[in-house]
């Protein structure tokens, strides 16, 4: 089991169907490289309370979460290394979340953009618990008192948020909480490969992600019908152009590069053997490089990071036991830091 005595990390994921390559380099492959430094100990949940806040079914929720169990361990999570827990598996996280819903006020969940763009897509059912997801996930944090959290950049709101409700919390009742801070990767933001305005999302549709699932040539199907040029008006800022006053004199004139090119080469430079992402952006910076080129390497650079999960998943599919076991550990392990958590908690608020 995890040592106590490091710096805590918590994170999650929403068992809500397959996990794509958003998931997975904005968030589950820093999890593998962070619970693997050996520098922290690692919570992951879960959060199957968190599934409900959208329209689902309910007899897809259990093959849900063992699907996102076994994407856990075919990415590299490690249940000796790592705890693996589903939320609702320890009661105490809607009962902290019950208790910060009575110190935030309703303005500071007014403004989250996750509401703001999930009520908008999700007319029909414009919940309560969509409202208040931010306090059921500071809660998550807080209740193994994490100052950590690995996360992709859509969640950074969220995070902030969990630090103004422990500051709250820790201002009204007693100092019991650390303020936790946000970790982001280099692919904190993968845009939709259709329309890369977009962040990637499952969502929106096919077409516009990854899933880490995907057949070889469902990948480079993908990738080759990829957007990249959207027009001046959607170009982002290429830092690096500056710093290389050799090369590519039309491009670092604009020194901006199209959304859909640096979302592809996002995805190149965490998925390719080094050195391949610098040699195409240096074609790119010359003017020389040739999209179809810089797809078919990405989309080969992809498939090969994929096969070892694709391979490890396929192991693990059939073996429902050992990821029933492996979840029931991690319950076990976190109730108990939850039980003295809460019972610090319900001292302090007066429900002893
Ligand atoms: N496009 C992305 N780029 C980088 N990181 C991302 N994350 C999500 N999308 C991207 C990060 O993945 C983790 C899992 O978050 P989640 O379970 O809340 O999933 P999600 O954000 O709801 O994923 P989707 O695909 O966008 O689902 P739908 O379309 O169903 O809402 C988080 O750390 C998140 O930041």
């Amino acid at each position: 089991m995890p040592s106590t005595q490091k710096n805590r990390i918590f994170s999650a994921m929403q068992p809500t169907g397959s996990l794509h390559i958003g998931n997975y380099l904005g968030a589950l492959k820093n999890w593998v490289d962070l619970q693997n430094s050996g520098g922290y100990n690692c919570i992951f949940g879960i959060v199957d309370y968190h599934a409900m806040t959208i329209d689902y079914d309910p007899r897809d929720m259990p093959k849900h979460i063992t699907d996102l169990a076994i994407d856990y361990l075919s990415a590299g999570l490690d249940p000796d290394k790592s705890t693996i827990m589903v939320q609702s598996h320890v009661p105490e996280h809607t009962e902290l979340a019950w208790i910060f819903n009575c110190i935030t006020p309703m303005p500071e969940l007014e403004r989250m953009t996750q509401y703001k763009d999930k009520s908008r897509s999700n007319k029909t059912n414009p919940n309560v618990g969509l409202f208040s997801y931010p306090v059921l996930m500071a809660a998550d944090i807080l209740l193994y008192k994490a100052d950590t959290v690995p996360v992709g950049e859509d969640q950074t709101q969220h995070v902030e948020f969990s630090r103004i409700i422990a500051r709250k919390f820790n201002n009204r009742f007693a100092k019991i909480f650390p303020e936790p801070r946000t970790l982001l990767t280099k692919s904190a933001r993968l845009s939709s490969l259709a329309d890369p305005a977009k962040k990637m999302s499952k969502s929106l549709g096919e077409k516009h992600y990854i899933a880490l699932t995907d057949t070889p040539a469902e990948i480079k199907k993908k990738i080759s019908s990829a957007v990249t040029d959207t027009g001046p008006s959607k170009r982002v800022e290429l830092s690096s152009t500056s710093e290389d006053p050799e090369r590519g004199a039309k491009r670092r004139v604009e020194g901006k590069m199209s959304r859909g090119t640096k979302n592809l080469f996002d995805m190149l430079e965490v998925v390719s053997p080094l050195g391949t992402h610098k040699e195409l952006m240096d074609e790119y910076k010359k003017g020389t490089l040739k999209y179809s080129d810089l797809k078919s390497t990405l989309a080969d650079a992809i498939i090969n990071h994929l096969k070892p999960i694709q391979e490890k998943r396929k192991e693990l599919e059939h073996d429902h036991d050992k990821i029933a076991q492996i979840l029931i550990q991690g319950a076990e392990h976190c109730q108990k830091i939850a039980d003295k958590t809460m019972e610090e908690v319900r001292n302090k608020v007066g429900i002893r």
